[in-house]
């Protein structure tokens, strides 16, 4: 997809604030500082539309952006944040769980994982949650350029293990340094929102 449009709709907290339209809907979780915001920024080549940061914990809100008023991006807040409180973190997951399971124009879940290391137990959650509940899932391997290309398939190898990943399902090696993995990423999106 060529974008030339799209905007922040809202940053909510609760479904009564989410856009009430049809349209589909495609989200992003993984741990925080993974990447979620500059791969949405990469995709629809923006510098900085979905705003990232070097410090963790940035998107404290789910996100929506409407992208050529045909489809949303949802940037789920990051986990593993160090810092929070044990309450906010109950609260946290209990929105995401909310978002994941109730969302009807939920299309997939992207899910984000750095490629340099080993899957966390929260990666590992995330991923059988969304097996668990039938949520299409992508998985999408962020900052490929930080590994040198030699060592990329040893280390493919060794996130999809740690998550039992699911051969039916996409995964993609992906760098917002380099754009790598950019096309691949929208042939998938595509493929998944079903528009023509
Ligand atoms: N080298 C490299 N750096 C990246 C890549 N993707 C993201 N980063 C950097 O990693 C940091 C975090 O990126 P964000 O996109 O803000 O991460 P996030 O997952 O949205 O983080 P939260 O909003 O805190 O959950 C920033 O400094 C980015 O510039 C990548 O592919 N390669
Ligand atoms: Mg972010």
């Amino acid at each position: 997809m060529k974008v030339h449009n799209a905007d922040i709709v809202i940053s909510a907290v609760s479904p009564k604030q989410y856009p009430d339209v049809e349209i589909p809907e495609i989200a992003l979780a993984g741990r925080s500082n993974v990447g979620k915001s500059s791969f949405i920024n990469t995709l629809i080549n923006r510098k900085n539309l979905a705003r990232t940061s070097s410090k963790p914990g940035k998107t404290q809100t789910l996100n929506f952006y409407i992208i050529e008023d045909k489809f949303h991006f949802v940037d789920v807040p990051g986990y593993g944040y160090a810092k929070v409180s044990k309450s906010e973190r109950a609260k946290w997951g209990q929105m995401i769980e909310t978002y994941l399971t109730q969302r009807e124009q939920l299309r997939a879940v992207i899910c984000l994982v750095d490629i340099r290391h080993k899957p966390s137990q929260e990666d590992i959650q995330m991923y059988q949650f969304l097996k668990y509940y039938d949520i299409p899932a992508i998985v999408v391997a962020t900052k490929a350029d930080k590994v040198p290309k030699g060592k990329w398939n040893k280390h493919e190898s060794i996130v999809k293990k740690a998550l039992d990943f699911d051969n039916n399902d996409a995964f993609i090696l992906f760098s917002s340094e380099t754009k790598k993995g950019k096309e691949e990423a929208w042939v998938v999106i595509e493929e998944f929102l079903g528009l023509d």
